[in-house]
């Protein structure tokens, strides 16, 4: 039945203009008892968004959005492919998780790749620390993801400075993202995908009760395999609502702030992910620097009122420069 279930959906999924197909294929399968979850209702797919009305619609109402047309005039549109990377970059050197790959040999295993026999994830290139000269492609910064803090001179270092910003994920069948967590610091996400389709996996944040989410660290769920958790092992994990499609290349999904999320591909893919601090995030940031950084009460203290005056001092700057 669950296996039934997940392939109709998967189908459905492939096509985001099956809004309406997508509507019914949740009522025959709630009919059918066939419901789990995860609600496939698709996400709001949007085009011709001003910062305005995205800041209003959708970023301070905390609500996931996909955006059709953020990254049109990027060169790595175009130019992004896994041939592109092998043949010019082939050389070159990527983590993941602290082993090295030549990128060219990483690309071999991802066109090798299948479902059951997927490549290491996530293979990540920092574009602000090894690969500068990429950042480029990935030019202009969307309008809706003004102003951004992160490279601020008034937060001090200590708070962001291991911090990768903008970075270029490749995947493949099979991949998928190692847990269950929402983005450090508070931090908005979006990702643009370049190439390939992903399927992503979100929950809201009044969802962390059932998603067994470290006591110490609330950002990442303890689940294992938790694109797919075992019931008896985690049961509360039925109670939560999930939402989950597929975003595809030339699409830029955003995640709210504090909202888990997972990923998996089901094509190669080359996805950018950059973040966003600003005003409406600020509040999560002050706190999570403070929590998890400092064990001593008083650097604690001393850490908010830096970090609340840089924020009051943000926000004058940017009212000047045209609002928040
Ligand atoms: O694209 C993915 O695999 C998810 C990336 C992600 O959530 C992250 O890097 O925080
Ligand atoms: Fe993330």
């Amino acid at each position: 039945m669950q296996k039934e279930c997940w392939s109709l959906k998967k189908q459905l999924w492939q096509d985001p203009r099956h809004g309406a197909m997508l509507q019914n294929a949740n009522h025959q399968m709630e009919a059918a008892g066939m419901s789990d979850n995860i609600k496939i209702e698709e996400i709001d797919r949007r085009s011709g968004l001003t910062r305005r009305a995205f800041v209003d619609e959708y970023q301070r109402p905390n609500k996931p959005v996909i955006f059709t047309d953020l990254t049109k005039d990027w060169i790595a549109r175009e130019k992004y492919t896994l041939d592109y990377f092998r043949s010019e970059h082939g050389e070159r050197v990527a983590h993941i998780e602290g082993t090295p790959y030549k990128l060219g040999d990483y690309i071999d295993l991802l066109k090798k790749a299948t479902v059951d026999n997927p490549a290491p994830y996530p293979c990540k290139l920092d574009l602000r620390e090894d690969f500068k000269d990429l950042v480029k492609d990935v030019q202009p910064r969307p309008a809706v993801m003004y102003p951004d803090r992160t490279h601020s001179k008034l937060i001090p270092r200590r708070f962001v400075g291991g911090l990768a910003d903008l970075e270029i994920f490749f995947g493949g069948p099979g991949s998928k993202f190692p847990y269950l967590h929402y983005d450090y610091l508070g931090l908005y996400a979006f990702i643009h995908q370049m190439h390939g389709d992903k399927e992503f996996t979100v929950y809201a944040p009044d969802q962390a009760e059932f998603l067994y989410v470290k006591k110490d660290e609330p950002w990442i769920s303890e689940m294992e395999n938790h694109q797919s958790p075992d019931l008896e092992k985690y049961p509360l994990y039925a109670q939560a609502k999930g939402i989950k499609f597929v975003a595809h290349a030339g699409e830029t999904l955003f995640i709210p702030k504090l909202w888990y999320h997972t990923a998996r591909s089901l094509t190669p893919t080359i996805s950018v992910a950059s973040d966003q601090l600003c005003h409406f995030n600020w509040d999560i940031f002050v706190k999570e620097c403070t929590q998890y950084s400092h064990r001593s009460p008083l650097k604690a203290v001393l850490a908010k009122a830096t970090l609340m005056a840089a924020g009051l001092a943000l926000d004058v700057k940017e009212s000047l420069q045209g609002g928040l």
